[in-house]
């Protein structure tokens, strides 16, 4: 579905998941952070995320002080990211029908975790979209044009899908809370958002 009609593009599949698969997903995801450790970036001006990442795919999106950028190999470790667990690459196929993605950015947030309004620009071909799954936690995420105009809120909950395609692929979008004891998915709270794209 389309939540916002002056937002088209921006596309919202409420409870895509059912609770088994997203129990199967934070599996996967969490046989993946055990190879790849989350750890927290530092924008290019050097202030920390509140967010933890991780990647997972042949490229991982990633910040330092060196500025935004696609990688192979995890900062810390060394190593390449863990491949992209097969339940996410048909669900990618499913919900775009587009070339299968070689990124997914794992975000960990705690209740007191929050990104601000951004852009997802750095993936060499903008026409592409960008999928997001939503795990654990409750966020408040809020979205708006590309070119600045008014923003506007949304609840993903643990199971939901959305994505951002065509004339909403450079909406700017971030997360305002966590919704903190909302979902029992994670042992523990938090949210897990994984977002997958064609990085290369
Ligand atoms: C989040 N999501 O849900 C952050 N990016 O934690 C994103 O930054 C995002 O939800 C691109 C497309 C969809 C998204
Ligand atoms: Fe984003």
């Amino acid at each position: 579905m389309t939540p916002f009609p002056d937002l088209p593009g921006f596309l919202y599949w409420p409870g895509r998941l059912e609770v088994a698969a997203q129990a199967a997903m934070l599996a996967e995801v969490e046989a993946a952070t055990a190879e790849a450790p989350p750890y927290r970036p530092v924008t290019p001006g050097g202030r920390p995320f509140s967010v933890r990442m991780t990647n997972m795919g042949p490229l991982g999106w990633m910040s330092d002080r060196a500025g935004y950028r696609y990688q192979p190999t995890h900062p810390e470790t060394g190593r390449p990211w863990p491949p992209i667990p097969a339940s996410l690459l048909s669900l990618w196929a499913e919900l775009t029908g587009a070339p299968p993605p070689d990124a997914c950015l794992v975000n960990l947030y705690d209740a007191d975790a929050r990104m601000g309004l951004h852009q997802d620009r750095d993936e060499a071909d903008l026409t592409q979209p960008v999928v997001s799954v939503s795990l654990g936690d409750t966020a408040v995420f809020r979205i708006g044009p590309a070119d600045g105009g008014r923003t506007r809120t949304l609840k993903l909950a643990s199971g939901d899908v959305c994505a951002l395609t065509g004339p909403a692929r450079l909406a700017r979008h971030g997360i305002d809370r966590i919704l903190g004891g909302s979902s029992s998915l994670i042992p523990g709270g938090g949210r897990i958002n994984l977002t997958l794209r064609r990085a290369g």
